[in-house]
């Protein structure tokens, strides 16, 4: 106990010298192995997700033209009275500002919250399994409402903001879908941009009545850098969609790991 009553919570020290050398050396190795077999556990995992390969949408120049492949821009906007809903809650301070230096910078409002602030907007993401199934080929599903990134709001307002090059993760069990739907249609120069199957770099405008649907795990992609013009934000309605959106337990526990470090 510290006079003027507030506790030690000091770290019980462990006295190695009580310890003969000999077993203060395998009390070491034992440490080095256990981190080696944890690094390549993890190195193996990566490898399995495919972490190692720079040209996954590639295969998609054999893919029929007409048949979905890594990305697509589709027919969807928002309906009115929702975009303008989800505009006033992006004019608010509602969600976590989350920056990571040289990775990402940006304003995201969670599942729970949108659905909190804009129950309408999940019953209309609900609504679109049947049209998205049909443009990927396979039927997909929406995924939980307990997931933070299941039908989330960006908001891209600071000087700055963006997301660096990435695949997006995925966790689920089946395919993983991204649906990012613009509400803001103003040059903020943040935009989607990819390198498509022929490795060629390309970046989407927010257009009215144009989405972009993609699967994030195949295609290259980041948000360039937002500039201030005059207080205008770009802000995007991110809704995802799997084939199979069961997540198993150790999966459930890295994308958990992940949304608190991407979300707050
Ligand atoms: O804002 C965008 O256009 C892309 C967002 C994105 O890639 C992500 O949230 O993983
Ligand atoms: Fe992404």
């Amino acid at each position: 106990m510290l006079l003027g009553g507030g506790l030690n919570f000091s770290a019980p020290r462990i006295d190695m010298a009580r310890f003969p050398r000999s077993r203060q050396f395998s009390v070491f190795a034992y440490v080095v192995i256990f981190v080696l077999v944890l690094l390549a556990i993890l190195g193996l995992y990566m490898v399995n997700k495919g972490a190692v390969n720079y040209k996954r949408i590639a295969p998609c120049t054999q893919a029929p033209p007409d048949s979905f492949c890594g990305i697509e821009e589709i027919d969807l906007a928002v309906p009115d009275e929702l975009r303008t809903r989800i505009l006033e809650i992006a004019n608010t301070d509602a969600g976590k500002r989350v920056v990571i230096p040289q990775w990402k910078a940006g304003r995201t409002i969670d599942t729970q919250s949108a659905m909190r602030l804009c129950p309408d907007l999940f019953t209309w993401y609900k609504g679109l399994e049947g049209k998205i199934s049909k443009i990927i080929g396979e039927k997909v599903y929406t995924t939980s409402p307990d997931l933070p990134t299941t039908c989330a709001v960006l908001v891209y307002e600071q000087e700055g903001d963006f997301i660096h090059w990435h695949y997006d993760v995925n966790y689920f069990n089946g395919r993983f879908f991204t649906l990012i739907i613009p509400c803001t249609f103003t040059d903020t120069c943040t935009e989607y941009t990819y390198y498509d199957k022929n490795d060629q770099l390309q970046s989407l405008k927010n257009v009215r009545g144009k989405s972009i649907l993609f699967e994030g795990d195949k295609v290259f992609h980041m948000a360039t850098k937002f500039c201030d013009r005059g207080g205008q934000k770009r802000t995007v309605i991110s809704v995802q969609f799997s084939t199979d959106p069961t997540i198993s337990w150790y999966n459930r526990i890295l994308m958990r790991i992940k949304d608190i470090a991407y979300i707050g």
